[in-house]
């Protein structure tokens, strides 16, 4: 790990170096090596692509979670197969990418060969950014689309009292010409993180972000986290995708509504306990043209119409520098993190 010239109070780590670090914290803290290695890479990856809403800044959410006894942190995925495109995953009161990972290949086998494959996970917490979840799929020149719902905090368009999580949907195609076209966001008006993040600094939220324990607008991200409650994003266009979510990642998985849960007898308690649902196509059945050309043509389109910035760019550029001069993290985060790890 080296200073970082340009400033004293940072440090830059590599990416093995963080996701190390990482594992060594999950490990002792109650997670089984396996469950650490994948989500340290999780959490690596979100830092190191500047997913600050969920890179670093959960550890202490992920860790205090562990230590309430909430969530298994050696558990051990249970994956069916259930049908020609469809796969079953009981993450067994542990997290979810552990199930994906368990049944990652059985779902791309039935991918290619059906044209489409479900996987719906159940019995599970979700604490991460969705996106690393789909865009390995698309590398492998697959389509992939998934969502989670989270917990309650989201009032859906025209109610008065919160009830959907913030249960984000993140996609992820091929493309001939780059890196895969991904996006990953939440259908509430901002991530429950970002607000978290606010308050943490001091900032106001833009307007039309939440309202208040009376159901008043409000800037005020503490207000917000303090009995206030999350607005949908694009009113009742949001409020319907976070309902498909609901009913798609929790209904149709098996796994809990994002209100059905009750986490008050752990205190400490943070990752939501529900469901996760993936669906993969294979994009080349579905005409005789390759699929990764028809986007690259749609991006050249897009470019050409104006848009400069596709979703993903982002993070890609941040990944580009990340990778080439290191992930530039606060020196009182690291010295916090090697302490969690026992350094
Ligand atoms: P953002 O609003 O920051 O971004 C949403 C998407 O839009 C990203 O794909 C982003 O690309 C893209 N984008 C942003 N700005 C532009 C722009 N100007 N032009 C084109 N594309 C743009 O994300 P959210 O705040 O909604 O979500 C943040 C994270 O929180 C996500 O990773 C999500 O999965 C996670 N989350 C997780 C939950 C869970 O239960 N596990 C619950 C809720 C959220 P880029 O990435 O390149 O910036
Ligand atoms: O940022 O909204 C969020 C979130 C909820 C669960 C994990 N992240």
């Amino acid at each position: 790990m080296r200073a970082n010239p340009t400033d004293q109070s940072t440090r830059t780590v590599s990416f093995e170096q963080l996701t190390e670090l990482l594992r060594r914290i999950f490990v002792a803290h109650g997670t089984s090596a396996e469950v650490a290695d994948v989500l340290a890479e999780n959490c690596a990856s979100a830092q190191r692509d500047g997913s600050h809403s969920h890179g670093i800044f959960r550890i202490p959410g992920y860790l205090s979670s562990l230590a309430s006894g909430w969530v298994d942190g050696k558990a051990v995925p249970l994956v069916e197969d259930v049908g020609a495109a469809f796969v079953r995953a009981d993450a067994g009161g542990g997290f979810a990418q552990p199930a994906l990972k368990a049944a990652r290949a059985l779902l791309i086998d039935k991918a290619r060969s059906a044209g489409i494959a479900i996987l719906a996970i159940r019995n599970s917490h979700h604490f991460a950014a969705l996106w690393p979840d789909v865009e390995p799929f698309a590398e492998q020149g697959l389509v992939a689309l998934s969502m989670v719902n989270s917990m309650t905090c989201v009032v859906p368009h025209g109610a008065r009292q919160p009830l959907f999580g913030t249960n984000p949907i993140a996609f992820a195609a091929p493309r001939a010409g780059g890196a895969p076209i991904v996006f990953d966001l939440a259908t509430s008006a901002i991530a429950h993180g970002d607000v978290q993040i606010a308050a943490r600094e001091g900032r106001l939220l833009p307007a039309g972000m939440g309202v208040d324990c009376a159901g008043q607008p409000t800037e005020d991200p503490r207000a917000i986290l303090e009995d206030g409650a999350l607005l949908p994003f694009g009113g009742h266009k949001g409020s319907a995708l976070s309902m498909m979510v609901e009913l798609l990642a929790a209904g149709l998985t098996g796994g809990n509504f994002s209100f059905e849960f009750d986490w008050s007898k752990h205190p400490g308690a943070q990752t939501p306990w529900t469901g996760q649902l993936l669906i993969v196509i294979d994009p080349d059945k579905g005409s005789g043209q390759s699929f990764a050309q028809r986007s690259e043509e749609l991006v050249r389109q897009l470019h050409g119409a104006g848009q400069e910035r596709l979703p993903g760019d982002r993070r890609y550029s941040e990944r580009a520098r990340s990778m080439a001069h290191g992930i530039s993290i606060a020196l009182a985060d690291l010295e916090r993190l090697q302490a969690l790890a026992g350094h």
